[in-house]
């Protein structure tokens, strides 16, 4: 597995970052997601991070550094964003959560429920009095509020999602037949510059440049195909 450092490439633009402050109101719940990121203890979940937008362009949310208040444009430096919004009507407690940043509530590696400091998805379920509490699954002996279970919670509707990643999924599935056939292609060409007077050599050579063509040229054709 090859994971990409892309500090400045992100699939979110600035086309979709208006259509998400047009919608965006006090009280919506933001989740995020970079592709390229290990996701940890989400591992499995698509969303990796979670937000409460507090209006005047600002974010607060819980990251390493603990609770803190981020710009709207930062948040959305990133491959995936959804806006989700109660069901009920009621706004979430957005004093709450700017006093919360304004104490740096410590980030809870934990992942425990029982203690002060809260993980991202928990501070959110914290400054909406527990909205989410039928969406906490057992994850390593923790009972845990996943980005994904806030996503498909029946207490809330999702509003917005800018989810560029579902054909690049598909593309990668693919990648490997392209890959593996340029390896052989290669090993091909490698066999018969060793082997230039030996015919054995030569009809190896021949035979793995052949089949690492064949191979290339099909994984880069379902590639294409898929990216339509
Ligand atoms: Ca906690």
């Amino acid at each position: 597995m090859f994971i990409v450092y892309r500090p400045d490439i992100h699939r979110v633009r600035g086309e979709d970052v208006r259509k998400i402050l047009i919608l965006l109101q006090p009280g919506d719940i933001l989740l995020r997601r970079f592709d390229q990121y290990l996701n940890t203890i989400f591992d499995g979940s698509f969303w990796a991070h979670a937000g409460l937008y507090v209006g005047d362009n600002q974010v607060v949310h819980s990251v390493s550094e603990g609770c803190v208040e981020e710009d709207i444009l930062n948040f959305c430096r990133c491959d995936a964003v959804a806006i989700l919004r109660r069901k009920d009507g009621v706004t979430s407690q957005v004093s709450k959560a700017l006093m919360l940043a304004k104490m740096h509530i410590p980030y809870d590696y934990d992942f425990n429920s029982a203690n002060d400091d809260y993980y991202c998805t928990e501070l959110v379920d914290v400054v909406n009095d527990h909205l989410f509490k039928d969406d906490y699954e057992m994850i390593g002996g923790n009972n845990i509020l996943t980005p994904d279970g806030m996503f498909k919670s029946d207490k809330v509707d999702v509003i917005l999602t800018i989810n560029y990643k579902a054909k690049e999924v598909r593309h990668m599935k693919y990648g490997w037949k392209t890959i593996a056939g340029s390896i052989l292609f290669g090993l091909g060409y490698a066999a018969k510059a060793l082997g230039t007077t030996d015919p054995m050599f030569i009809a190896i050579g021949d035979g793995l440049i052949a089949l690492g063509a064949v191979l290339a040229g099909v994984g880069a054709r379902m590639a294409i195909a898929n990216k339509k």
